[in-house]
């Protein structure tokens, strides 16, 4: 008998149909962020990367061109099996020549459109207020200055548009995200008026409305960022109220909380007062550090979240990691297998037995079931879904030979 078969047997003893967990998993999609390909750079080539987020390390061969993007999202996606969509943001728009950030039109994503097309990716979207101009105060949709806000709340206008367009084009629902950077790095005398000016800014956005069959609108809290670290304008508190009011979809990014609450446990919550909530998966190393997604403990929590409560469909997950100091690709393969791992992980549980054992008291056998559980031969589940797709464990060869053969030609060009 193979391994997979002794396995399934193992799992059948808790009432857990691993064929079943599989086949579920194989509808999960997960979005992946473009900007792991390129730490966060984009194609304007012409600014550097601000908004109190950072990136460290210059391994080599990062990509520079929309060819360069495409073909090591392509080597990465290669390697991972299941749905899949591409995240993008606003910098990463295909144009002959420079277009400002608030003349952006849906055409200078059709290239986007037909490599998604090309390879059945759904796409979604982001707006960019950070490394520009205009935003170099420190300060976008709540500035005190109507120009600097104007512009803004354009760029925003525009890149729903985009979005509703990329839904429609796809036929799959486009996740707009907004995150600004919007803060202060000292005690603030005022922390009312910002969030006046956000909110009457994001009123203006969301003046005009879309198709939901097309776009989701997400806002994305944050508690502070690096160089803005006393006052955040998008707080939790003020874009769950927003979001609940204007029924928009709430996106809860796992770095962007102290460092003792959890996301795992706002899930519910939101999940009962909203029909979607999105998820940037990242892991926070003592601050919003955004490391690689390992397969830990807040990662299983989260994926738990999900399976057990019916929320495959509802909750949106997505990635928001950046590492510069690995190799970009294998950072894509490691964290997106990850996040897929912890919700096979979650799929393989009794989720029915263990609720029973919560509601009759039975703390004792709750524990000890969990902690059995740790040690099932989850690895050959793993392996089964892998080998679906054609894929094994093996997969860091093909990441040294495209090393060899292509990142290094290019940093040898550059
Ligand atoms: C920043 C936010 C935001 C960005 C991306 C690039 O702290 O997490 O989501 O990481 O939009
Ligand atoms: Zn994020």
């Amino acid at each position: 008998m193979n391994r997979y078969n002794e396995a399934k047997i193992i799992y059948q003893k808790y009432g857990v149909d691993t064929d079943n967990a599989i086949a579920v998993l194989k509808q999960i999609p997960i979005s992946i962020h473009c900007w792991q390909g390129d730490d966060i750079s984009g194609f304007e080539h012409n600014s550097a990367l601000s908004g109190g987020i950072q990136i460290t390390g210059n391994y080599f061969g990062k990509a520079s061109t929309p060819k360069e993007l495409m073909q090591d999202f392509d080597k990465a996606i290669s390697l991972i099996g299941g749905k899949k969509r591409i995240n993008l943001h606003a910098i990463y728009a295909i144009s002959d020549s420079p277009v400002d950030r608030d003349k952006l039109e849906p055409k200078h994503f059709n290239k986007w459109i037909e490599y998604a097309q090309e390879r059945n990716l759904g796409i979604d979207f982001n707006p960019t207020f950070f490394s520009h101009e205009m935003s170099k105060s420190g300060l976008t949709l709540s500035s005190p200055d109507k120009v600097v806000r104007d512009y803004w709340i354009r760029h925003a206008k525009a890149c729903r548009k985009i979005a509703a367009y990329i839904g429609e084009r796809l036929n799959s629902p486009c996740l707009c995200n907004i995150w600004i950077p919007d803060g202060y790095k000292d005690i603030p005398a005022d922390r009312l008026t910002p969030r006046l000016r956000l909110k009457e800014s994001l009123d203006q956005i969301f003046s005009v409305s879309y198709d939901r069959k097309f776009i989701i609108d997400a806002l994305e809290s944050k508690v502070f960022g690096i160089g803005v670290e006393s006052y955040t304008v998008g707080s939790a508190e003020f874009y769950s109220n927003y979001a609940s009011k204007n029924g928009i979809c709430c996106l809860l990014d796992n770095g962007h909380f102290h460092p003792t609450e959890m996301v795992s446990d706002k899930i519910s919550s939101l999940l009962l007062f909203h029909d979607k909530v999105a998820l940037h998966v990242t892991r926070p190393v003592r601050w919003d550090s955004d490391h690689v997604v390992l397969l830990e403990d807040e990662l299983k929590e989260i994926a738990k979240e999900i399976v057990r409560n019916n929320a495959t469909d509802k909750v949106l997950i997505g990635l928001d990691y950046f590492d510069a100091s690995i190799n970009r690709i294998a950072a894509w393969v490691i964290g997106t297998r990850n996040m897929q791992k912890a919700l096979l992980y979650a799929l393989l549980e009794p989720s029915k037995m263990l609720k029973k054992l919560q509601d009759c008291g039975n703390f004792t056998k709750l524990m000890m079931i969990t902690e059995e559980l740790k040690t099932l031969p989850f690895g050959d589940i793993w392996n089964e879904y892998l080998r679906v797709f054609n894929l094994d464990n093996n997969w860091y060869n093909e990441i040294e030979r495209y090393e060899n053969e292509v990142l290094r030609e290019r940093n040898e060009n550059e």
